[in-house]
């Protein structure tokens, strides 16, 4: 991440049209990919924002990915405003323009920057502690799923193609490892083995794609816990972090959403005795998730939301573990090994789903 100065960012914040004057801006969130910061205003009756630098580098489009975040934005606050008591600048992302009208800023030097209204009093959480929570979150992506089900208008753009394309995932896999570009591939034989093991069983979903069996839908792709945000009583506020809606299997969603509400310690817990899946907080992610999505999905769909839960920490531990082999050029790492210690920590993850297979398939047949 390049650390802009405050001067930098108040030039840059200069470009877009929101209300308020320019107080101080600083790094915020945990995401991996892009760089954000709040910028607070001076007045107390304003907002506060969010700017971010998209990162170009992952998002080859970002013109094509602005101008989905405005279709599916607009589309949902326009539900919204037909809803006694919502409050549609919380409850969905609200782009600020540009002074010239666009959805984004591209500098001198090719970043290209936007900014959302902040969504104020919010909670954020990177690890889901009690049922209640993981159900919110179910219930949220869930609700976003069916709000995007009538979207007019032609199909989203791909912002990155072949994003959970695990035969793609697994092929570039095999090159890296082919490749080794800093010699790390020798050093990891058992995480080899526990991909390779497994590569069948997960092309699954691409499977019943193909066979027509489970149809693309709207998607958001990147479901983990933080990009929901809940309100100050743990209630379920807005759905954020948009850049990866497009077309997908419903799968992608459940499954990302599983992999980080369920799991008992964090992401890259080093410790790995901690990382357990905890069958009461899948309960809770998938009673939630059912009630806004059972009257469209369909049985095969249904079927496979368990095997889905399964696929994620398979699918993000290998995008690490290549990401290591690659010598971490894709996430954000904070030391040296940090996306090894997140593959090892996504593959414990899943055995502990391997084990607790039997008993997650019968919690979707309960609540279907
Ligand atoms: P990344 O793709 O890097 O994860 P996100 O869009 O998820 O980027 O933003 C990173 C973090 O910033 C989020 O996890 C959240 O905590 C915070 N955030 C993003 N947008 C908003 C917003 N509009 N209001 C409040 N917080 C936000
Ligand atoms: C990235 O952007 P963020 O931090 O919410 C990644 C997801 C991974 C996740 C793993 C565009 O999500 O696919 O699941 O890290 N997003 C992109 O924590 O690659
Ligand atoms: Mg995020």
């Amino acid at each position: 991440m390049t650390n802009e100065n405050m001067t930098d960012l108040k030039q840059i914040c200069a470009q877009f049209d929101f209300k308020g004057t320019f107080s101080k801006a600083f790094p915020y969130g945990s995401g991996h990919i892009n760089d954000t910061y709040k910028v607070e205003t001076i007045e107390d009756d304003e907002y506060n924002y969010i700017l971010q630098r998209v990162n170009h580098h992952v998002f080859k489009d970002v013109p094509g990915l602005m101008e989905n975040i405005e279709r599916v934005t607009s589309h949902i606050r326009e539900k919204m405003e037909g809803i006694e008591g919502a409050n549609p600048d919380r409850e969905v992302l609200t782009v600020i323009k540009t002074l010239e009208g666009n959805a984004y800023h591209k500098d001198v030097e090719g970043n290209f920057w936007r900014m959302y209204i902040f969504i104020w009093d919010n909670r954020s959480y990177d690890l889901v502690d009690t049922p209640e929570k993981a159900y919110e979150g179910g219930s949220m992506f869930g609700k976003f799923q069916a709000m995007l089900a009538d979207l007019p208008g032609k199909p989203l753009n791909d912002t990155i193609p072949n994003f959970h394309n695990i035969e793609w995932r697994l092929d570039t896999f095999e090159a890296t490892l082919k490749k080794d570009p800093v010699d790390r591939a020798s050093q990891i034989p058992e995480e080899i083995k526990f991909v390779r093991d497994r590569a069948e069983e997960m092309k699954t979903i691409l499977k019943l794609g193909r066979d027509g069996l489970i149809p693309q839908r709207i998607t958001h792709n990147d479901t983990k816990f933080n990009n929901v945000l809940l309100d100050q009583n743990d209630k379920g506020l807005c759905v954020i972090d948009l850049d990866t809606v497009m077309p997908g299997y419903v799968h992608y969603d459940f499954g990302d959403s599983i992999r980080t509400s369920t799991n008992t310690a964090a992401e890259d817990e080093a410790d790995l005795s901690k990382v357990e899946m905890d069958i009461n907080l899948f309960e809770a992610y998938a009673k939630g998730f059912l009630e806004h999505t059972r009257d469209t999905l369909n049985e095969v769909e249904i079927d496979h939301l368990a095997f889905a839960g399964k696929l994620f920490p398979f699918i993000i531990g290998l995008r690490f573990i290549t990401d290591h082999v690659d010598g971490d050029n894709y996430f954000k790492i904070h030391h040296e090994g940090h996306n090894l210690q997140r593959a090892r920590a996504q593959f414990k993850l899943l055995q502990s789903m391997e084990r607790q297979f039997g008993e997650m398939k019968a919690i979707v047949d309960k609540w279907r």
